[in-house]
Parts: C-alpha cells; sequence; structure tokens
C-alpha cells in the first residue's frame, strides 16, 4: 500500500499514514527526507516503536547524539533522552532546539510513549514564512544583524553562542527566521533597549498563529521536525502524565542570509548603572577575541615549528 499524506495547517506540518516506520529502508528514508523538506514538520501515527526501533530510524537521517543537558534512561541506547512532564520541565516556551550551541540540531524525532487524554498538544511554526512575511526594510535590518543565544533556561547562562538573525537552509536555500524567545537573549550590533523591542516583536512575530500548526497527540504517534527552519512549543494544560522519547541528529551549520554589516554594540560612554546590560555581551566577545589570539598564538607556533623543521 503507498502512503498517505495529509496536510494539517495552511503554514506548515502533514501527517503520513501507511508508511510502516520499523520496517523503512534507505528509500522510505529518501522519501520521508524529501516530505520534511516540503512540510517542515511530519506525524505518522499508530507506529508503536520500540526504543531500538526508533534508533534505528533515527539513524537513516543522520549522526544521533544525546541531550546535552537531560539525563538518559536508557543505558543501552544513549542517543534517547526521555521527558517525564511530571519529572522534569514541560517545554512551553518557543524554541528551536539548543540554539545556543554553535551547531544546534538538525532534527528531531519523538516518541509519544504516553499522553494525557486531554491537553498537552505541541505547536510548530514555520519559519520561512515569519522571515518572508515581515516588511522588506525589516527582512533588509534583520539580515545584517546577530543574536546572542545561552542556556539560561537549563541554569548554563555561560554556555552561549552567537547566530545570523536570518539563516538560509542548507537543503532549500530558503532564508529563514532564527530567533527564540526561550535561548535568545540580544541582538549583538544594538543597544540593549533596542535589542529588548525588536527581540520582544521578531520572537513574537514569529510564533503568529498563521503560521503555526498544533497537533493534537496519542500514543504510538511518531512526529518529527526540522530544526533549522522551525520552532515548537508544548502547551502545559495536562493533568496526568506526560511521556516522550527523543532522538536527535546532530551536526546543523548555520549559514548567514546576509553579510553582518555592523560592529558589535559597544557603549561609547563611561559605564553607568545600565551597563549591566551589556556585561553579558561583553563577556562573549572577550571570551572570542581571547580564543581567537589564541588559536594565532597555536597557529604561529605550529608555524614557526614547521619552519625550524624544514
Ligand atoms: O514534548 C514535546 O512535545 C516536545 C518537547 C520538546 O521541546 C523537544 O523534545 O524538543
Ligand atoms: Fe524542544
Amino acid at each position: 500500500m503507498s502512503h498517505r499524506v495529509v496536510r494539517l495547517s495552511g503554514s506548515l506540518g502533514a501527517e503520513v499514514h501507511d508508511l510502516p516506520l520499523a520496517e523503512a529502508g534507505p528509500d522510505e528514508a529518501a522519501t520521508i527526507r524529501g516530505l520534511l523538506l516540503d512540510h517542515q514538520v511530519l506525524f505518522f501515527p499508530d507506529q508503536h516503536l520500540d526504543v531500538a526501533q526508533h534508533v534505528a530510524f533515527g539513524r537513516h537521517f543522520g549522526e544521533l547524539e544525546g541531550h546535552p543537558h537531560l539525563n538518559n534512561p536508557f543505558l543501552d541506547h544513549p542517543e534517547v533522552f526521555e521527558l517525564v512532564a511530571t519529572r522534569g520541565g514541560v517545554a512551553d516556551e518557543w524554541h528551536s532546539d539548543i540554539s545556543f550551541q554553535e551547531s544546534p540540531s538538525v532534527m528531531a524525532i519523538l516518541n509519544m510513549v504516553k499522553c494525557p487524554e486531554v491537553g498537552g498538544d505541541t505547536m510548530w511554526a514555520n519559519m520561512y514564512r515569519a522571515y518572508e512575511e515581515l516588511s522588506a526594510p525589516l527582512q533588509e535590518l534583520c539580515e545584517g544583524l546577530t543574536a546572542l543565544h545561552d542556556a539560561t533556561p537549563h541554569g548554563k547562562p555561560e554556555k552561549m553562542t552567537i547566530h545570523p538573525v536570518v539563516r538560509v537552509h542548507p537543503e532549500t536555500g530558503r532564508k529563514s527566521l532564527f530567533v527564540n524567545e526561550h535561548f535568545t537573549r540580544r541582538i549583538v550590533e544594538l543597544s540593549h533597549e533596542e535589542s529588548d523591542h525588536l527581540l520582544d516583536y521578531l520572537t513574537r512575530w514569529a510564533t503568529n498563529t498563521r503560521f503555526t500548526v498544533r497537533y493534537r497527540w496519542q500514543q504510538g504517534t511518531l512526529a518529527m521536525w526540522d530544526n533549522r527552519c522551525t520552532q515548537h512549543f508544548v502547551l502545559n494544560d495536562f493533568n496526568e502524565e506526560r511521556i516522550i522519547q527523543r532522538v536527535t541528529v546532530m551536526g546543523d551549520q548555520v549559514e548567514a542570509a546576509g553579510e553582518a554589516r555592523w560592529e558589535p554594540y559597544v557603549r561609547a560612554r563611561h559605564a553607568g548603572a545600565t551597563s549591566r546590560y551589556d556585561r553579558q555581551l561583553n563577556k562573549y566577545l572577550k571570551r572570542k577575541v581571547q580564543s581567537l589570539e589564541s588559536n594565532a598564538k597555536k597557529a604561529n607556533t605550529l608555524e614557526v615549528q614547521g619552519a625550524l623543521e624544514m
């Protein structure tokens, strides 16, 4: 029987029926990869995969890696992590996964192991549309900007990186907006006040309901999303247990849509009470300069060594 694809909203998301994932081989994986590029998030109801099948399915799409900050209960499968609502947090803030890393995840594949009778839906938003529907002047401004992301929600504010505000998808070539309310702290080239306003605007805009799909889960459904052009959010409106297991394809390289056009914002005048708002950015920049200097030093030493050995 050939599979059936049913779109779920005007913006993104499709349900795929009659494609048993436990038996999927490279041909099916190629088909699914194509569907994911077209729809950004896919749902496969009635799959009921066990952990080994889930991992095997994930491996078709690249190298898998556990979560940098979450524990894994499956000793045989270090690539899986589990979110149990009563024992952990619910991801009820819009985000793209681990954007505080230089190389975030490419995609994630979620297995709904236990879901509440009602509530606990997940929403996704299409970041291509969020970029494409900005006005031309705002698109142009955003393309020249970068933003600092950090792992404060995981209690690790020192884990941070800078990404372009608009990125290009490596497979589709389309531009998408790449800031989220959960991990993005600051637009690098703007003052903190300007950054607060623009980030507030962009992160709310990005999750405008017309860019979204909302999915009502059933036990045994698998979902996979392209983390490079979407954000997601879990509705924290349930009382029963909700357990998901996830595998994650790593190795995303974030490519900027445009040239960074301005220098990072550095306060022109002497320090004042409001300097604290620039502290984190300054810390990041200082660390970056130090690491560049130490790399340059290392390269220099290697060059000198090479010259001496010649
Ligand atoms: O529980 C969900 O539906 C998604 C949780 C989440 O944010 C994630 O797995 O990345
Ligand atoms: Fe997430």
